[in-house]
């Protein structure tokens, strides 16, 4: 049933046949999470949901929009890429996210949270202007909903009027449990299926009553006073969602038949269902935090296959935890990334000082800038892709007034499988515009411990520490103390480079000193505020200067050092500045995306040489 690749058509199975390609889907999510990684627990609770989707509508015309993104593997499998599933995430293979570059059956990209009514409000007023019949769906979890951009939507959505269907995946989970006022509604709602029979009961009761339809409409008053007295309050339906739910989500039948109801609908309704995390899988559904992102595993236990290796963000986290030890006035501070930051410790051991605030970057880099001017020193551990949400907040509510708040910027640089919507590429540019920022990377654990200790300690104002996805390579040193570090003195050609691609730079040096060449290498440990003098000095000797670094092009160290030699009425005979370019990067390995990008010690070599006037 599920072909290799065509479009699978579920309209005309019956419900029995929709429950035993449930089965079959779940499997294939197993063997392919299993071999090539990827996000399982999310995808095991979507099977019946996605399928009832196909049975409904037809998402090559339909718009199905996925908040995250992180769940439509079935989704794939049922529009024409069963064949491509075991590419998933590898370079040239397909990707783990929706891509509407990969297929029309992929309405929109995702990897960031909370925006899918957003931008499935956008489709439906688009359709509705072009006089199109279409309909829009967007497909959000109850950990979006932690999101504040998914309100800004809703709110907007639900005055519009327009038809379309917003679908609450309600797992009472986001990758840990779901935090907040809005969890805690949602959980009240779930204890309340009265509500539901009585809707139910009380419609058909006045349908067979003579002048029941009137009695219905006098009463609805009523109804709703009722209503609100076993739902105490349908947030939904006061932003002008019709709401239908909560409704069992594993339940294929019957969400065929609530998703053919809905899809009659003319104004906005809101299906609120209910899922378990991992559905179908014992591990995944006793432990749905490990299984939200796996790397590969043995289906029969569930234990991982690759073991675990210290990372960047485990440092980090023990680092924090000691620092924490000795000044109470330490705060960790997450968007619903606890475990990927590092800070699980810290939430273990210091409680009350730990703040997960849901996947809300803006609103936990505001909090931080609240903490800070009472006193308090805020560490926000966030990922590089995901502090591009609160950039309005990093110079609105931190910079201007100047206030401590550290932030661990985890995920710095290329991330690998999770592709374009998730590379850490651009926050080297964007934390260097803002006004009094001052942001340090580290190559090695030592230097992570180093900068952090002084991040918190010795400086003033925001900080970042930005730091790499994984473990360190060969370069273990220590040299945090210092805002740049000559790690070779030549005169030949000035190589310069930040964090970890320390490592392929090194290689370069090796090979360039073998070769009889005689390189200078400049290490930048704070990249902001740039001091450019060490470079100057050093182009000035050399007249050659090669920048590696793993960020996008425009407003990179490379373009800023270019800008201060030329300031400074220094001329080099040759430049070369590496990075990941104008564009976004796909996903693959990070060793793969290096070479790709032309970041590896190869392709270094290569343009040293061309530098050096030998290409
Ligand atoms: C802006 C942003 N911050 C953080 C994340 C990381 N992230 C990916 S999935 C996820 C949890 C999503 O929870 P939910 O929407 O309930 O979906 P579920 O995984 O429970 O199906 C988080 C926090 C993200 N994708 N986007």
């Amino acid at each position: 049933m599920i072909q290799p690749n065509t479009i699978t058509n579920l309209h005309q199975i019956s419900d029995s046949e929709a429950e035993s390609l449930c089965i079959r889907l779940r499997s294939r999510l197993l063997d392919v999470t299993s071999r090539n990684g990827g996000h399982l627990a999310s995808n095991l609770g979507a099977v019946e949901l996605t399928v009832a989707l196909h049975r409904v509508f037809d998402t090559g015309e339909d718009r199905l929009v996925f908040d995250v993104g992180h769940q439509c593997y079935t989704h794939k499998l049922l529009t024409g890429r069963n064949a491509q599933m075991d590419t998933m995430r590898t370079l040239g293979g397909i990707s783990g996210y929706p891509k509407p570059q990969e297929s029309p059956c992929d309405a929109f990209i995702a990897g960031h949270a909370s925006n899918s009514v957003s931008v499935a409000l956008g489709m439906a007023r688009a359709r509705t202007l072009a006089g199109a019949h279409y309909h829009v769906i967007a497909l959000l979890g109850d950990g979006a909903l932690t999101g504040g951009l998914s309100y800004e939507g809703l709110s907007d959505a639900g005055e519009s009027g327009e038809p379309l269907l917003v679908i609450l995946n309600d797992n009472g989970m986001s990758i840990t449990k779901s935090v907040g006022g809005v969890a805690q509604h949602l959980a009240h709602q779930r204890l309340k299926p009265q509500y539901l029979r009585f809707k139910k009961g009380y419609r058909k009761a006045m349908s067979v009553i003579p002048g029941g339809e009137h009695i219905y409409h006098v009463t609805h008053q009523i109804k709703r006073a009722i209503k609100e007295t076993l739902l105490p309050c349908s947030m939904f339906e006061d932003m002008g969602f019709t709401y239908l739910g909560p409704v069992d989500g594993h339940d294929v039948k019957g969400l065929t038949h609530l998703l053919t109801f809905a899809r009659e609908i003319e104004t906005p309704v809101l299906l609120h269902i209910r899922t378990t995390k991992g559905k179908g899988y014992p591990p995944a559904e006793r432990d749905p935090d490990a299984f939200h992102g796996v790397s590969r595993f043995c289906i029969q236990t569930g234990e991982a296959l690759i073991p675990h290796q210290k990372s960047f963000s485990d440092v980090f986290g023990e680092a924090l935890c000691g620092a924490a030890e000795t000044d109470r006035r330490i705060c960790a501070v997450t968007a619903a990334m606890q475990d990927g930051t590092g800070l699980t410790e810290f939430s273990r051991r210091f409680p009350k000082r730990f703040f997960d605030v849901g996947i809300a970057e803006g609103h936990g880099t505001a909090m931080s800038a609240g903490m800070a001017k009472q006193g308090m020193l805020p560490v926000f551990a966030v990922y590089s892709t995901f502090l591009q949400r609160g950039y309005d907040m990093l110079i609105h509510d931190v910079g201007i007034l100047g206030l401590h708040v550290v932030f661990g910027v985890d995920r710095a640089g290329l991330v690998g499988a999770d592709g374009e919507t998730h590379h850490g590429l651009f926050d080297v540019a964007y934390l260097s515009t803002v006004p009094g920022m001052t942001v340090f990377a580290p190559a090695s654990f030592a230097e992570l411990r180093t900068m952090l200790h002084y991040a918190l300690f010795n400086c003033s104002g925001p900080v970042a520490v930005r730091y790499p996805r994984g473990g360190e390579g060969e370069y273990h040193g220590d040299n945090g103390a210092e805002n740049t570090s000559i790690i070779r003195s030549g005169k030949g050609i000035t190589l310069v480079t930040h964090g970890i691609l320390i490592n392929e730079v090194l290689k370069v040096t090796e090979q360039l000193a073998a070769a009889g060449m005689d390189p200078e290498v400049i290490k930048l440990n704070k990249i902001c505020p740039l001091d450019a003098g060490p470079v100057c000095k050093s182009v000035k000797k050399t007249g050659k200067l090669l920048v590696a670094e793993e960020c996008c092009e425009m407003g990179g160290i490379g373009q800023q050092l270019a800008a201060q030699l030329s300031l400074h009425g220094i001329a080099p005979s040759a430049v070369y500045l590496a990075n990941t370019g104008r564009g976004y990067v796909t996903h693959g390995t990070v060793a793969e995306l290096r070479r790709l990008c032309g970041l590896d010690a190869d392709s270094l070599l290569k343009r040293a040489w061309e530098v050096l006037g030998h290409g």
